[in-house]
């Protein structure tokens, strides 16, 4: 049955569209049409894109490019294996040489049932004799019985499964020696037993046995041939004998022999691939080839989207309660066990997903090296706040983002319960530090941790350096933004800029300016987190795993 390529492809010739259908109206209808050879999949999308109404499925090229002779050692089932390969490559017409039909009639029914399960055209069988030799090796190599190479035929016929397939009767009788006479009256029996078109060949140098047989065969059925020896023929000739079908056999995969022999000496030779680069397909051509661009259009249909979190780090800083261990280099870059602060954060980040990371830098910037991270500095750090650091990666501040101090350690999990937040703001406070830490973090929120559980949605920061007795908890320095929230505060941004608010601004003021016009949402946790302000710090933050 025709599948659903065969039913929507409709090009080359107007009217028919299955593939099927359009090789037979090469057969039957003019012009002279012309076919190639490929041989796999790749050699049949190559031909496809040169333009042909057609591929020959050579026998002689598939063993080849197997590594085999062209004496039926591949088995007909490794033959159909690569025809599925080249069927799927491909929306054209395929006709297969199908050699003798690897043996007698029945081989012929079943494998004319298989060729039209993968879609295939027609095939092209030869009156030899099982296991064939190619046509080109040695002489008066000895030809099928007329009536046995007609019951093939006629098997064939009684087996398709669509009504367009073809069976090209081919003959034999001129390359193994025999007269024009025997030549007409195979190909008259061939064409009686059913045969849809007969191929003459002919391993003359010139056309003179094709145009001898086209004069005495009066067009009773459509005629194919094989120039593979009369190659200087023009193609006019053929026309103007009336042949209906050219098939070009083996010039691809003898074009690929002679390019993958050049190449290989070359790299062979030089020891090099410069001797090749340029003169070989780019490897983004085999991409085109073979569609992935269809492939990445597939996958944005059917995969589920993929989440994109960038992270800021803040950590234009000096740090000053570490005194000499910043005399030449941030706080963010300061040694923990072996690492960098910043490094043991960055690598947190990644195991949750976030791979995009800006660092802002400002104070002994040149220490933090822009490897495998975006940097952007703020270069007015010493007169500057935090919401001015984070202000100089406003262009990145697009999109879900994690906005965290570059001085600051958490387990995992925080980030990893962070990430699962719903709100378009959200802060990540400690509630069992209510008197300690740094007033400035310490906020007030619509409801406390252990009350949490209770609420219809999560609690809401209500306000900032709020008295030990009025604190929820300690705002740990990391925070995230939904695409949403990211919009939020770059507007805060950009207010408070224009208010002259900005450059001494801390982050809990800006939090303090969006909690008062939008829900900015607490994610209680309870300590494996650290910040490193002091040398007391740095020694906890060396225990801290
Ligand atoms: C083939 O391509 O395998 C053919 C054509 O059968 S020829 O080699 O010319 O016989
Ligand atoms: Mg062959």
């Amino acid at each position: 049955m025709p599948n659903d390529m065969d039913r929507l492809a409709s090009f080359g010739r107007s009217g028919p569209v299955s593939r099927a259908a359009r090789l037979r109206s090469m057969l039957m209808t003019p012009p002279l049409a012309f076919i190639m050879e490929a041989h796999s999949g790749l050699s049949a999308k190559i031909v496809e894109e040169a333009g042909f109404e057609g591929i020959w499925a050579s026998g002689l090229s598939i063993s080849a490019s197997l590594g085999l002779r062209d004496n039926n050692e591949a088995s007909w089932t490794q033959v159909l294996d690569v025809l599925e390969f080249m069927s799927d490559a491909t929306t054209l017409p395929i006709l297969v040489d199908g050699d003798t039909g690897y043996g007698n009639f029945n081989n012929v029914r079943r494998l004319v049932r298989k060729l039209g399960e993968r879609g295939i055209a027609g095939v092209c069988l030869e009156d030899k004799i099982f296991p064939k030799t190619n046509s080109f090796l040695g002489e008066r190599q000895p030809l099928a019985d007329v009536a046995e190479f007609c019951g093939r035929i006629r098997a064939g016929k009684d087996s398709q499964t669509d009504a367009d397939f073809s069976i090209v009767a081919r003959t034999e009788a001129l390359i193994s020696g025999h007269s024009m006479d025997e030549a007409l009256r195979r190909a008259e029996a061939y064409h009686e037993a059913g045969a849809d078109a007969i191929l003459v060949h002919s391993k003359r140098k010139d056309a003179s046995e094709i145009t001898g047989f086209m004069a005495r065969w009066d067009q009773r059925c459509p005629i194919v041939i094989v120039p593979t020896m009369y190659y200087s023929t023009p193609a006019e000739t053929f026309r103007q004998a009336g042949i209906s079908l050219v098939i070009w056999a083996n010039h691809l995969v003898r074009a690929s022999i002679t390019a993958m022999r050049d190449t290989a000496q070359r790299i062979a030779e030089s020891e090099s691939l410069l001797a090749v680069e340029g003169r070989v397909t780019s490897v983004r051509e085999i991409f085109a080839l073979t569609g992935n661009d269809e492939l990445e259009a597939a996958s944005l249909r059917y995969l589920p989207a993929t989440r994109s979190i960038r992270a800021i780090v803040l950590a234009a800083s000096r740090g000053a309660g570490l005194g000499a261990a910043t005399a030449t280099m941030p706080k963010c870059m300061v040694d923990v066990r072996g690492k960098p602060l910043l490094h043991q954060l960055l690598g947190t980040l990644d195991e949750c997903g976030v791979a995009d990371v800006t660092v802002v830098r400002g104070y002994c910037k040149d220490a933090i090296p822009a490897n495998g991270i975006t940097v952007v500095d703020n270069d007015s750090y010493a007169d500057t706040g935090e919401a001015a650091s984070l202000a100089c990666a406003l262009p990145l501040l697009t999109g879900e983002t994690i906005i965290v101090y570059g001085d600051v350690l958490f387990r995992r999990y925080i980030l990893e319960e962070l990430l699962d937040s719903t709100a378009d703001i959200t802060i990540v406070v400690d509630s069992a530090r209510t008197a300690t830490g740094n007033p400035r973090d310490r906020v007030s929120a619509t409801s406390r941790n252990a009350s949490q559980y209770h609420d219809d949605g999560p609690a809401l920061l209500t306000g900032i350096e709020a008295a030990p007795a009025d604190a929820c908890g300690e705002w740990i320095g990391l925070m995230h933004v939904s695409a949403r929230g990211a919009l939020l505060l770059a507007d805060a941004i950009a207010a408070m800029r224009a208010e002259g608010l900005l450059d001494r601004a801390d982050l809990p003021a800006l939090l303090q300016r969006l909690s008062a016009h939008h829900q900015v949402a607490v994610h209680y946790i309870t300590g494996h987190w650290l910040d490193v302000d002091t040398l007391a710090d740095l020694a906890e933050a060396r225990n801290f795993s």
